[in-house]
């Protein structure tokens, strides 16, 4: 009975071994660490149905915010998926050799699957805060480019051996205070700009965002930096904060927006039935109460006047069109 429970277990570090490439590590995760990975898997691939589920009882127009948010989390299951089956690593030699038994060694397991997975969410995580305050494009991108810098210059440093590290260490630092700086003030003032419930929805996720990301570069210094806590502990420690950063801000993102129209923060997006593309040449155009429109030319109408897209809820009703 018990050997069966034994091997029911978690076989994954016997599976995935700590040698790969013909190279061992010394320094890796045990078991517990692996369990913990496979307890954040399943609370990333919850939190991804719960989203994509909230989104189908909203209008498509509606569901911007539930889909970048079930993405992040989607994504976050399968890096959590590779860490947990210890999969995604890499030895690198530490720079500090430390006694403690738990960080003894000449090298260190470095989950590069991590900075894959926030290459792809750190994006999606500042959309869903910089288009809730409603910022212009060009900041976005620009505030989405030094992200990435700061989730680079994070992986290479990582896999560097010598202190050369820390150099990239401080770039992504630099970095940050950035996005910091852009979350705090100028989105911050935008958001209150637009509304009280606008203002509100963007200081509760904005606030918690700037608080977690800062401990982020706290977590890198003591595990692939400094090489100070164990690969178990480093578990722990990123796991809360992407816990935190990813499945608990959703919630409180979606929560937060439950009764703003995208509309007031200039997103006009359309359904399927009020879409041009859809509608333009079909014959049965009529049947959506839809005037068909067989030039297939798209009449977008002056904004302000009745054939245009409302600024205030962007939806276009039939009425609206031609
Ligand atoms: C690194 C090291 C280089 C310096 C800095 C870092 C910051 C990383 C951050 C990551 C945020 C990740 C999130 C993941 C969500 O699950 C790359 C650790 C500043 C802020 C929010």
């Amino acid at each position: 009975m018990s050997s069966f429970f034994e091997k029911r277990g978690n076989n994954a570090l016997n599976v995935n071994t700590n040698t790969q490439n013909g190279k061992s590590v010394a320094i890796a995760i045990t078991t517990h660490g692996s369990d913990l990975y496979w307890a954040i898997c399943a609370i990333m691939i919850t939190a991804t149905m719960v989203f994509v589920g909230l989104a189908a009882t909203k209008p498509r127009h509606h569901r911007i915010f539930h889909y970048i948010t079930a993405a992040i989390t989607m994504v976050a299951a399968v890096a959590y998926f590779s860490m947990a089956s210890n999969l995604g690593w890499t030895p690198i030699d530490v720079e500090f050799q430390r006694n403690n038994p738990v960080v003894r060694g000449v090298n260190r397991e470095i989950f590069y699957v991590r900075y894959i997975d926030w290459f792809i969410t750190t994006p999606l995580l500042l959309m869903d805060l910089l288009l809730t305050a409603g910022m212009p494009w060009p900041t976005v991108l620009f505030v989405i480019l030094v992200d990435e810098v700061m989730i680079v210059t994070g992986l290479v440093g990582a896999l560097v051996k010598s202190s050369y590290k820390w150099g990239y260490f401080a770039f992504g630092c630099a970095a940050l205070a950035y996005i910091v700086w852009e979350l705090v003030w100028t989105a911050r003032k935008h958001a209150s700009r637009l509304g009280s419930d606008i203002g509100k929805a963007f200081v509760s996720c904005g606030s918690l965002t700037a608080f977690l990301w800062i401990l982020y570069p706290v977590a890198w210094g003591v595990c692939e930096g400094g090489n100070v806590i164990s690969p178990d502990s480093e578990a722990v420690f990123y796991g809360i904060l992407d816990v935190l950063a990813k499945p608990v801000f959703g919630a409180l993102l979606i929560w937060g927006h439950r009764g703003i129209d995208p509309g007031r923060l200039g997103l006009h997006l359309r359904d399927y039935d009020s879409d041009p593309a859809v509608y333009a040449n079909d014959k049965h155009a009529n049947d959506y109460g839809v005037p068909a429109n067989n030039t297939g030319v798209i009449h977008t109408g002056v904004a302000g006047t009745n054939n245009t897209t409302r600024p205030t809820d962007g939806i276009v009703t039939g009425a609206e069109r031609v």
